[in-house]
């Protein structure tokens, strides 16, 4: 039975975590090797949803493996001196995996012992925490916070004092408590809130009445259940000798007119006799040492162990500093200890926090607000909210540009690669990588050279001559199959719109000029549909207020007018590669007789 037990824990005891806690198994390497611990207390974890392999841990300054096992089964045979089992499964996964436990040996052979230590879930309402400290030997997944924590309430080492309390969060108020009042903690327990919890207040006062190491016992209570009377019980009749100072929480229930459930389970008071108030006055009346309220509790922590210490019953060690730990470099960042030039720099999209931010705009606001797909592009892509206008322009120049039938290069390639059997992303990929200055890529070259003409004032004759002269295509003129007498409805829709809404056109009016003389010469070196968009979004970024003149010319310095046919077409793109795969078309042979072999003679030496 389980009073027999005095120490559940020991320098020496080793854990199976179930569950992939890494940051609890972390935190109890970290408390060992504050501890000086010659080996971790953890030896293995086990989680069924991945298959056997090794964690990194760090262990002071180094890092180790911690093995993973699938099976319970195979943990507790390649780890045959594990005792405990700390477990985080889920309330539905709790009672299957701890009998699971139960089957092997040597872990406790206590039902009891076992929930007593053992019990975690990640739904804390409805499955209290439980946990539990031994300084200096074990500390049960997250007891006791962090690392600063530990150091702080001295867990590192032993003291004299040991506490039992039923919630987790106050045990850590405990810890803090003791180390500042006393010469600190030996041995924490909390047993949970529940109204049926694995372990009650006398299994563990009673343990620490037989640990010599142990000189004051301190009992947190609460409001509800009777186990606070066994205590009185054993002060009165001798069992427990040792002071135990005691206090219940929950005496402001009284200040209500009915009953109260406070968030344990088990804090409910059905009769009178579970009250704190009446508690407390049991616990008084039986001997034990109980504040007037809980500010007091320090207090008289504090003088029963001066009186322990006067009488010599306890003798402070003298303390011996604990061996450092690096602190984590993600917490000492969040504290402000450290700084480090961040690697990647980013001012478009935030997704860190509860809603996603579009270049200031949060999500909820971007579709409150209707800004589409082209407002949505001008957040992402030029940081600003465009005018809706803008917004309907670059929809439209999606629009315009999604596809252009299976001749053109890039749906031709995004075709024969659907046909050799490729993917959607490798088949959108080789169309795209055929776009550039003579197909579809020529937007920003057109936006560059028409305004540097403009801008140095150049009459658009002048800049075809110019253009003649270097030897350079102008780009954004010129098309394979339209012409004037076969124009482009792309083209003229766009028009249409730019000079409806645009505040000012003066580029494209430029351009025009331009096409006048071009097509003059030739009736296809029309302003296609690429220079189109890219002068009439010159006309947009100087023009639509949004953007300082040295803004409108970065954007189109660094290329982001091109992107707007990439995005375009990769809508066609992947409709052929659609279409290819539902027509089950097999793998694409250029025939022989479109191919015009031009080998040079044989010739002999
Ligand atoms: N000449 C587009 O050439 C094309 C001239 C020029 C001065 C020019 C050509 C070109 C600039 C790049 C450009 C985007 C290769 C096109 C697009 C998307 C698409 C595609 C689709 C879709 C067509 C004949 C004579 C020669 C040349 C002269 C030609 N272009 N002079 N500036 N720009 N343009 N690309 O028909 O004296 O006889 O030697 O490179 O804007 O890609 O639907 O197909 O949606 O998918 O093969 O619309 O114009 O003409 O090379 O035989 O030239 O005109 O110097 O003069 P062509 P070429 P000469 S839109």
């Amino acid at each position: 039975p389980i009073a027999k037990a005095t120490s559940l824990f020991s320098k020496h005891t080793k854990s199976i975590v179930w569950g992939m806690q890494t940051r609890a198994v972390q935190g109890m390497l970290d408390f060992d090797y504050v501890c000086s611990r010659e080996e971790p207390s953890v030896a293995a974890m086990v989680y069924p949803f991945t298959g056997d392999h090794k964690q990194k841990f760090y262990w002071g300054h180094k890092e180790i493996l911690i093995p993973v096992y699938k099976n319970m089964g195979d943990a507790m045979k390649k780890h045959p001196d594990v005792d405990v089992l700390i477990n985080f499964a889920s309330l539905r996964s709790a009672f299957d995996s701890t009998m699971e436990t139960m089957q092997f040996t040597p872990l406790p052979s206590s039902l009891r012992q076992l929930l007593v230590l053992l019990h975690f879930s990640q739904d804390g309402s409805r499955f209290p925490f439980v946990g539990g400290i031994k300084p200096g030997c074990f500390k049960i997944g997250n007891t006791g916070g962090m690392l600063d924590n530990i150091l702080a309430s001295k867990l590192y080492r032993p003291g004299s004092v040991a506490y039992v309390s039923r919630s987790g969060g106050m045990s850590n108020e405990l810890n803090n408590i003791i180390s500042r009042t006393t010469d600190g903690v030996f041995e924490g327990v909390a047993i949970g809130g529940d109204r049926y919890p694995g372990s009650v207040f006398t299994d563990h006062v009673l343990r620490y009445q037989d640990t010599p190491g142990v000189k004051m016992i301190v009992v947190l209570g609460e409001i509800g259940g009777t186990e606070e009377y066994k205590i009185c019980q054993a002060i009165k009749q001798g069992r427990i000798t040792k002071p135990v100072v005691c206090w219940c929480i929950g005496t402001c229930a009284t200040m209500f007119s009915s009953e109260v459930q406070f968030g344990h389970a088990g804090a409910c008071a059905n009769q009178a006799s579970e009250t704190a108030v009446a508690k407390n006055k049991a616990l008084t009346e039986a001997g034990a040492f109980v504040p007037k309220s809980f500010d007091e509790l320090g207090e008289i922590i504090k003088s029963v162990y001066d009186d322990l210490v006067a009488k010599g019953v306890i003798q402070p060690a003298e303390e011996v500093p604990p061996p450092t730990v690096p602190m984590d470099y993600s917490w000492a960042r969040e504290l402000g200890l450290i700084r480090k030039p961040a690697s990647f720099m980013t001012s478009i999209c935030d997704e860190r926090g509860q809603e996603l931010i579009y270049a200031g705009m949060p999500i909820t606001e971007v579709f409150k607000s209707e800004i589409g797909l082209g407002g949505t592009l001008g957040l992402l892509w030029f940081q600003r909210r465009l005018p809706r206008y803008a917004c309907q322009f670059i929809e439209m120049c999606l629009m315009v540009t999604a596809d252009h039938g299976p001749a053109v290069s890039g749906a031709h390639n995004a075709i024969v690669c659907a046909r050799a059997g490729k993917d959607l992303i490798s088949s959108l990929t080789s169309g795209l990588l055929t776009i550039g200055d003579r197909f579809g890529g020529a937007l920003d070259a057109a936006a560059k050279q028409f305004s540097k003409a403009f801008d140095s004032g150049m009459l658009p004759m002048e800049f075809v001559n110019k253009m003649k002269k270097d030897g350079k295509l102008i780009m954004g003129i010129g098309h394979r199959v339209k012409s004037i007498n076969n124009p482009d409805m792309r083209v003229q829709i766009l028009k249409d719109f730019v000079k409806q809404h645009f505040p000012s056109t003066q580029l494209l009016d430029y351009a025009l000029d331009v096409e006048k003389i071009t097509t003059s010469k030739k009736p296809n070196l029309i302003l296609n549909v690429d220079g189109f968009i890219g002068v009439a979004f010159v006309d947009l970024l100087r023009t639509c207020g949004g953007f300082t003149r040295d803004e409108a010319d970065e954007f189109v310095e660094i290329g982001a007018l091109n992107g707007i046919f990439v995005l375009g077409r990769s809508m066609g793109f992947i409709g052929h590669y659609l279409d290819q795969k539902r027509l089950k078309q097999g793998l694409y042979r250029h025939p022989w007789d479109d191919i015009s072999y031009v080998l040079p003679e044989h010739m002999s030496m």
